[in-house]
C-alpha cells in the first residue's frame, strides 16, 4: 500500500521508514533517555586553562568521520571530548569580543575555499561595542560551561562527574530507572560512555552528516540554572566546513537563542549573528526576572526568591549602594519554619519567572531545519 502523506507530515514527503534490517521500531518500546547535565563551573581566572585549541577535522571511518575529505568530516570525537574535558576556560571570556585569537580551523577553511581569508577571528561574536555584553560588571558571570555543536558521535562520558546526581541518588542511583542511563543490557551503569545517537536500539546509529547536537553526544543537553546567577556559555561550531556535508538538509552556520530567556541582544541568539565552523560565540545570560530594572528594585517581594537550602549564598546584584545604583555581593539562605528549606531574593517582577525553557538554533532562513538538526 502507497504511503500515506498529508496533514501529519507537513512536507508532504513519505515518512521515515521504521524498518532496518529486519529489526523494527514500534510505538512505546524505548524509554526516552533522560538529560545530560552540562554541569557549569566557577568561573575563576585563577584556574590553570589548557590551552589544546578546537581540535580540527581529519578523515577517518564513518559514522563519526568522513574516510575521504576533511572538509566533509568532523574532528575525531575523542579528540574533541578531551578538549571540552579541559580544565578552565581559555582564551578568558572578555567583555568585548575576542578578536586577538584566531580560527584553529583557518587553514582547512582556506583549502576549502581555495582561497585565502582576510580575517578569521576565533569568536564569532561580531567586534565592538554594539557586540560587547551588556553591562559585563553588573552581570558578570558567575558560572560558565563549554560545548561545541558536533556531528553525532558516541558519548565518552565526560561529564559523569559534572551530574549532580552522580548517579548516586534517587532514579540515578543504583536500581533506579536511570542508573543504567540506556535502558539496554551490556551498556554500562552509572554512565554515559558509550551511548551512540541512535533513536531507537532497532534503528541505525547515525552518521556525523545527519545529526548534529550539543557535544555531538546523546543523551540531549540540560543547563540547571538558577535565578540571579549571570551564566556564560561558550559554544563551539564544530560542524562540517563544507556546508553541502549534511545531505541538504539545515546549515552548518549556526546562532543559539535560548527561548523565552531575558537576555541582552548580543547574547540572544539573533538571526543575524551567525557564528562558523571552528569558531566560538560567548553567551552570557544575566538569568535576571524580566522588571530587573524597574518591578521590586529593592528585592523585597517574597513571590521574586530562588528556592535554597541552609547555609548556600547566593551571587546577586540587588543590594543597592548609597546612591541608589546595583552593586553585587553574596546572599546566605534565609530559611524557614523547618530550618532547612528557604529562599533567597531576587530584584524583578515574579510574575515573570520561567521554570523550563529550550535553546534552540535561530540560524538566518535555516531556523526551522536547524531546530531539529541542533535542539537539545
Ligand atoms: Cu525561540
Amino acid at each position: 500500500m502507497a504511503q500515506q502523506t498529508g496533514n501529519n507530515i507537513p512536507t508532504g514527503s513519505k515518512p521515515s521508514p521504521l524498518k532496518f534490517n529486519g529489526k523494527e521500531a514500534t510505538s512505546f518500546s524505548f524509554n526516552m533517555l533522560i538529560f545530560e547535565e552540562f554541569g557549569p563551573e566557577k568561573l575563576d581566572p585563577s584556574v590553570v586553562a589548557g590551552t589544546n585549541p578546537l581540535p580540527t577535522p581529519s578523515m577517518g571511518a564513518a559514522p563519526e568521520q568522513d574516510p575521504t575529505s576533511v572538509a566533509r568530516s568532523a574532528p575525531n570525537g575523542l579528540d574533541l571530548e578531551n578538549f571540552l574535558g579541559q580544565a578552565g576556560i581559555a582564551p578568558f571570556p572578555t567583555n568585548f569580543s575576542n578578536t586577538l585569537d584566531k580560527n584553529p580551523w583557518a587553514p582547512e577553511i582556506k583549502s576549502f575555499l581555495g582561497r585565502s581569508v582576510a580575517t578569521s577571528p576565533a569568536e564569532g561574536r561580531p567586534p565592538g561595542e554594539g557586540w560587547s555584553h551588556q553591562r559585563w560588571n553588573e552581570f558578570y558571570p558567575q558560572v560558565y560551561f563549554k560545548t561545541a555543536q558536533a556531528g553525532a558521535r558516541v558519548n565518552n562520558g565526560f561529564r559523569n562527574a559534572k551530574q549532580m546526581h552522580g548517579y548516586a541518588k534517587g532514579e540515578f542511583g543504583p536500581g533506579g530507572l536511570y542508573h543504567n542511563t540506556t535502558h539496554l543490557p551490556g551498556f554500562p551503569d552509572g554512565t554515559t560512555a558509550g551511548i551512540p545517537v541512535f533513536f531507537h536500539p532497532n534503528l541505525p546509529v547515525q552518521n556525523h552528516n545527519s545529526v548534529w547536537t550539543f557535544d555531538g553526544t546523546m543523551p540531549p543537553k540540560l543547563l540547571m540554572v538558577r535565578y540571579g546567577q549571570p551564566i556564560l556559555m561558550r559554544h563551539y561550531n564544530a560542524l562540517p566546513i563544507d556546508p553541502a556535508a549534511n545531505k541538504g538538509f539545515g546549515l552548518h552556520t549556526i546562532t543559539t537563542h535560548m527561548h523565552n530567556g531575558h537576555n541582552p541582544a548580543e547574547s540572544d541568539g539573533v538571526a543575524s549573528a551567525f557564528f562558523f565552523p571552528g569558531q566560538f560565540y560567548d553567551y552570557r545570560w544575566p538569568i535576571q526576572l524580566a522588571g530587573y530594572d524597574s518591578v521590586n528594585t529593592g528585592a523585597t517581594d517574597a513571590r521574586a526568591a530562588f528556592p535554597c537550602v541552609k547555609d548556600e549564598t547566593l551571587y546577586v546584584n540587588d543590594s543597592v549602594t548609597s546612591n541608589g545604583s546595583p552593586s553585587s555581593s553574596y546572599k546566605t539562605c534565609v530559611v524557614g519554619p523547618d530550618g532547612v528549606n528557604g529562599t533567597i531574593k531576587i530584584r524583578g517582577d515574579w510574575r515573570e519567572t520561567m521554570s523550563t525553557q529550550w535553546f534552540h538554533d535561530h540560524m538566518l532562513d535555516y531556523t526551522a531545519q536547524n531546530v531539529p538538526e541542533n535542539a537539545a
